[in-house]
């Protein structure tokens, strides 16, 4: 499909946000069109880039009457396919809404959906405080996309995932109508939490326009090590010693081997450490030097070798090692993602089984596992298989199931994953969830496809 099709909505749309920012030719829409891994995605309708919360009621409205399927899309760093269109949408893209406003007195921001978090960290910096919330895609990932997929990263594990710093949320519904709870009350229990339930909801029942995010202080003494393993048993103990002696712990992070000789060769870097099957990638953060904490957790788990920093620039040059796996993978093709939670005792099984159960469902394949130790959530990222090839994915999930844990952990399910929802909640709860979409877009134009399939 090309072009608007329908030229009255091509007016509405115009009406809404302004000749300019309604994109219909193809070239300008083709950035919207795809997603990160190149995996995902169609041409739409048109693009739409509202300036305005009042300009993103006008667009759903203006789409409902003309009864157009709706897809938001932020930093379009999404690796599920929830954030592109899959024929025939209206892309609405919130990035030129990206005010941060001024932090407060007591640590809450103001920020719009289409801010990155990249801008909310700067602000958080200059107000002395930190934003809790860290992943490598900070550039160009938007706090509306964040919110809508309850994003982790990589200090969720002292901090949570989005929902725990979100403390107020603007929202326009399928029908145009505005949800705005933005007082930044810690307890407001009147009436149903509707900003919960959207929190993670991935565009499904509303277009998030803008949050009340609360910062947490700044904690400027850091120490990182990466300690080589040689199994990720090993991995679990290590992670054990340092919940047990470091109350600092800030980030716990896994990588295999094959995932860090990628990244190695990606990034022409010598190993700073012996080469192992596992590599554990951990930091600290206090007011005050945490480096006995390291140490004790150490102690406690036996290790001798690691490579330790506790400067700015060392400490930076070991999370390239980690955050450089998802640039290093696509490098080498089209990756199918698998982000998944593991619970931590099941996580060495799960580990020593993967690779046998992709092999037997895509002989050839290449797999790559990293991801978030502390939280149990692994990215399981297999090379080989066609896009449209889900043998492996199917078994990955499979295996995530038999081992108690959940198909998604921070990603979202997209359009990904969204056929697995029933074996991964049953029919009674996603029963309850479609009854909960029917309620808020009859129509079913915001994100279809999207986590329900
Ligand atoms: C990360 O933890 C991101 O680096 C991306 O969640 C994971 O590329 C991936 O599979
Ligand atoms: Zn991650």
């Amino acid at each position: 499909m090309s072009g608007v099709g329908d030229p009255t909505l091509a007016d509405a749309l115009r009406a809404a946000v302004g000749d300019r920012h309604v994109l219909l030719d193809a070239d300008l829409r083709a950035p919207y069109e795809i997603d990160w891994t190149r995996r995902f995605g169609a041409p739409a309708r048109a693009v739409v880039r509202p300036g305005s919360t009042a300009e993103v009621a006008a667009v759903l409205r203006a789409c409902g009457a003309h009864r157009v399927a709706v897809v938001p899309q932020g930093g379009n760093t999404g690796l599920v396919g929830g954030g592109v269109p899959r024929g025939g949408e209206v892309v609405v893209s919130l990035t030129r809404m990206r005010d941060v406003g001024e932090v407060g007195a007591l640590g809450q921001v103001e920020v719009a959906a289409g801010a990155t978090l990249t801008a909310l960290q700067a602000r958080a910096a200059a107000a002395g405080l930190d934003a809790g919330l860290d992943f490598a895609a900070r550039d160009s990932a938007t706090i509306g996309g964040i919110v809508a997929c309850d994003a982790g990263g990589t200090r969720a594990l002292r901090h949570g995932t989005a929902r725990a710093r979100v403390v107020g949320l603007e929202a326009v519904l399928a029908d145009g109508s505005i949800v705005r709870r933005m007082g930044g009350l810690a307890k407001d229990n009147a009436g149903l939490n509707l900003p919960a339930l959207l929190i993670g909801s991935e565009g499904t029942l509303a277009v998030v326009t803008r949050v009340v995010w609360k910062l947490v202080p700044r904690l400027p003494a850091r120490v990182a090590a990466l300690v080589p393993l040689p199994d990720a048993a090993s991995a679990v103990s290590l992670f054990a010693a340092l919940i047990a002696e470091a109350p600092s712990l800030e980030a716990c992070e896994l990588m295999g081997d094959a995932g860090m000789e990628l990244v190695l060769a990606h990034l022409r870097r010598e190993r700073p450490v012996p080469r192992a099957p596992v590599y554990v990638l951990a930091e600290l953060a206090a007011r005050r030097d945490p480096t006995d904490e390291l140490a004790a957790a150490f102690a406690r788990a036996g290790i001798e070798d690691a490579a330790i920093a506790d400067d700015t620039t060392s400490r930076e040059r070991l999370w390239t090692l980690r955050e450089g796996h998802t640039e290093a993978i696509s490098a080498r093709g089209v990756p199918h993602k698998l982000d998944v939670g593991v619970p931590l005792a099941a996580l060495p099984g799960f580990l020593e089984r993967l690779p046998d159960v992709v092999a037997g469902a895509c002989p050839g394949a290449h797999t790559i596992v990293f991801g978030h130790l502390g939280d149990g959530n692994l990215h399981v990222n297999v090379l080989g298989p066609e896009p449209a090839d889900e043998a492996a994915d199917d078994a990955v999930l499979e295996l995530v199931l038999a081992c108690g844990g959940a198909i998604s952990a921070e990603h979202g399910l997209g359009v990904a994953k969204a056929r697995w929802l029933t074996a991964a909640r049953g029919a009674d709860e996603v029963a309850a969830m479609r009854r909960i979409k029917a309620a808020l877009d009859a129509g079913g134009m915001l994100n279809p496809g999207v986590i329900l399939g």
